[in-house]
């Protein structure tokens, strides 16, 4: 029989030893999917949509954004839904896609929803002084309507918003389906500045991303459909773009895949979803991560889905 210190000893060192508690998919309890991210104060946020759909669904079932976050990329702590569709008053249905950024101490959160009058989707700006929340819609109406594009006819074409703010400060709103559109944020960041363009790449579906990596910017998005992840590279935030080639390949069993870059103490990772929690399918899909990694001359590694997820990664003072 070990005496009391040693017992405490092997418990502690059992601790020490226990395997990381989270792989892939990052959480079992719900469907999670469309992942947005954050990097702030040595901790990683995450935004999903929550995918409510039962099996027998035809379509999404998504009502809410699940917050969660990490300061080691294993234990993901969960904050609650503190953004849903009724943050936006003129919403009426469908919590899509979201990208969030910071800008001078706030936290703008940019949301797919449907819109209550004007027919289909739109884009709605929530705000908040901290990344868990409480939001508040920020312009008290949509910031993208269906009707400001024309390219296309279809109802969803204004979906998925993305983020990014360059290092002059010039902020861009880039989204879209079938047609890649962007436009200038005014450092308010919930009003545009000048027209909305349109991005000529290849097999555009959806899901595009935007970051920066020195003076590299990478344009990344979903194409075809069943969807995979590909990019572009080119000198500045608007282009012009030159096709790299693939980061990930197709799901098995859902047709989307939407995805999120960001540095996370000194390594660099993409969210992206699939459907491999049991009982997932294309309306019931699971948030997952992996390391991504850059070769020497600036391109990226395609990158394997895997299901152990990235090797544990505590940020300086990571205590859970
Ligand atoms: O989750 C609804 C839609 O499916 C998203 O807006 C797209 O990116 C796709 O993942």
């Amino acid at each position: 029989m070990l005496k009391k210190s040693a017992l405490a000893t092997a418990v502690a060192g059992l601790a020490l030893c226990a395997p990381a508690t989270a792989g892939n998919p990052l959480f079992s309890d719900i469907f999670t999917a469309d992942p947005a991210a954050l990097v702030d104060n040595n901790r990683v946020y995450l935004y999903v949509g929550h995918d409510e759909a039962k099996p027998e669904d035809k379509d999404y079932v998504l009502k809410e954004w699940r917050v969660y976050s990490s300061c080691d990329m294993k234990n993901w702590k969960a904050h609650g839904a503190p953004l849903n569709v009724q943050t936006f008053a003129w919403a009426k249905a469908d919590a899509w896609a979201a990208d969030i950024t910071k800008r001078n101490g706030k936290y703008y959160f940019y949301a797919t929803v449907e819109h209550k009058d004007k027919p289909g989707k739109a884009i709605g700006v929530a705000v908040s002084d901290s990344p868990t929340g409480p939001f508040k819609d920020a312009r008290g109406s949509a910031i993208i309507t269906n009707d400001m594009t024309k390219e296309t006819d279809i109802a969803w074409d204004d979906i998925d918003p993305a983020v990014f703010t360059d290092k002059n400060g010039q902020a861009y709103l880039y989204w879209g389906n079938q047609v890649l559109k962007y436009v200038k944020l005014k450092p308010n960041m919930i009003e545009f500045e000048g027209p909305i363009r349109t991005v000529a790449v290849p097999h555009f579906t959806e899901a595009s991303y935007l970051h920066r990596r020195g003076n590299t910017y990478y344009l990344s998005w979903s194409r075809h459909f069943p969807e995979e992840t590909v990019y572009s590279t080119g000198p500045s935030a608007t282009g012009p773009w030159t096709y790299r080639g693939l980061i990930m390949e197709k799901n098995a069993n859902v047709n989307t895949i939407h995805h999120a870059i960001v540095d996370f103490n000194g390594k660099s990772y993409i969210f992206y979803h699939n459907a491999k929690l049991p009982g997932g399918a294309e309306f019931r899909r699971s948030v997952a991560v992996e390391e991504l990694h850059y070769n020497a001359d600036g391109t990226i590694r395609f990158v394997p889905q895997t299901d152990e997820g990235p090797a544990g990664n505590p940020a300086p003072g990571c205590q859970g």
